[in-house]
């Protein structure tokens, strides 16, 4: 089954969108393939203060050119871009909003190690009289989302997406560039013996999360009565499909070298799409105070703390949470 056909029986105008979506992530992945000296050079800084290399800005460029098609289209939001870029005026059914970050991990984009799309749709109302979106259209909550989904580019190049019935995934043949289904319902195992953090960073984490990876660098001797496994790709995206296929947890905590800054995770182009999809997986994500599909939205380009994966370990990082 091709991803066309996986659509056929999704609402049009939102397949559509989605497909345009996925021919945008075929041509990076084209790009991605062929490397080259210039997609890691340094081109200019974006909104987040952090240095956009030249991939960032293609992958960034194609999506808005090819996205922009989509008649349902009405406005997108892109990590590498200050402004919202609205599209079109929702026509009297409304449309939607697509946000997204282009190529998330591209410190990897030199040591050739997988890194990724991911995106996330939003409904876009009617607006009387039509008027052009603002960014305020787009601060929603992340249970509003319709549909999300990533694309890695890997040894393999696959596509995971929800529509809010399950999670499907989809491998690109190389030959005919169709993208056929791999896996039709994938779910995330409630319990794992795998982790995912920056362990470098430990003495600048909160206590319930310096107690929870000290109870698992324990291991069974310790309060786990187990031994864990870890990874760390510097690409989450890499990381949370290997969490969505064989289970585990990953966290990018808040830290105490930035106080004032909630996590260095996205919340409307990173951490809502992906907890979408490990929800919709039957996993769970939290900001260390709530679900992330039920964080408040403050702003565009808002960071936000992310700990997301298997249920029973997001539900002990939660109690050891609430515990203070
Ligand atoms: P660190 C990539 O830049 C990213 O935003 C995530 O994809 C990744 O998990 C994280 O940063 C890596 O962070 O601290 O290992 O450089």
């Amino acid at each position: 089954m091709t991803l066309s056909d996986h659509l056929a029986t999704a609402n049009p105008a939102l397949a559509q969108l989605l497909l345009s979506v996925a021919d945008a992530c075929v041509e990076i992945a084209g790009v991605v393939r062929r490397g080259g000296a210039e997609h890691s050079a340094a081109v200019s800084v974006n909104v987040q203060g952090e240095v956009q290399k030249g991939l960032d800005v293609m992958a960034n460029d194609i999506l808005i050119r090819v996205a922009a098609r989509s008649p349902a289209l009405v406005a997108m939001g892109s990590e590498e871009m200050d402004e919202i870029i609205p599209v079109r005026d929702a026509g009297p059914d409304g449309g939607y909003f697509l946000l997204f970050d282009p190529l998330d991990g591209s410190s990897n984009i030199d040591v050739n190690i997988s890194v990724g799309t991911i995106f996330s749709i939003l409904p876009a109302p009617a607006a009387d009289p039509a008027r052009p979106a603002t960014e305020a259209d787009l601060m929603q909550p992340g249970r509003n989302q319709v549909a999300a989904g990533y694309v890695v580019y890997g040894p393999q190049v696959t596509l995971v997406l929800t529509t809010g019935d399950g999670v499907a995934g989809f491998t690109l043949d190389p030959e005919t560039l169709v993208w056929n289904r791999s896996a039709e319902r994938m779910t995330v195992p409630a319990r794992t013996g795998e982790y995912a953090i920056n362990a470098s960073n430990h003495r600048h984490w909160a206590a319930p999360v310096r107690t929870y990876v000290d109870e698992l660098l324990a291991g069974k001797d310790g309060p786990r009565g187990r031994n864990f496994n870890m990874r760390w790709v510097g690409s989450m995206v890499a990381d949370l499909h290997r969490i969505l296929t064989r289970g585990g947890v990953f966290l990018y905590p808040w830290d105490r070298r930035e106080p004032d800054r909630a996590g260095r995770l996205r919340l409307m182009y990173e951490a809502n799409p992906m907890a979408l999809i490990i929800a919709q997986a039957g996993g769970q994500a939290f900001d260390g105070t709530t679900d992330i599909l039920d964080t408040p939205v403050t702003g565009l380009h808002q960071r936000v703390a992310v700990m997301i994966g298997s249920s029973e370990e997001v539900d002990h990082l939660k109690a050891l949470h609430a515990a203070g």
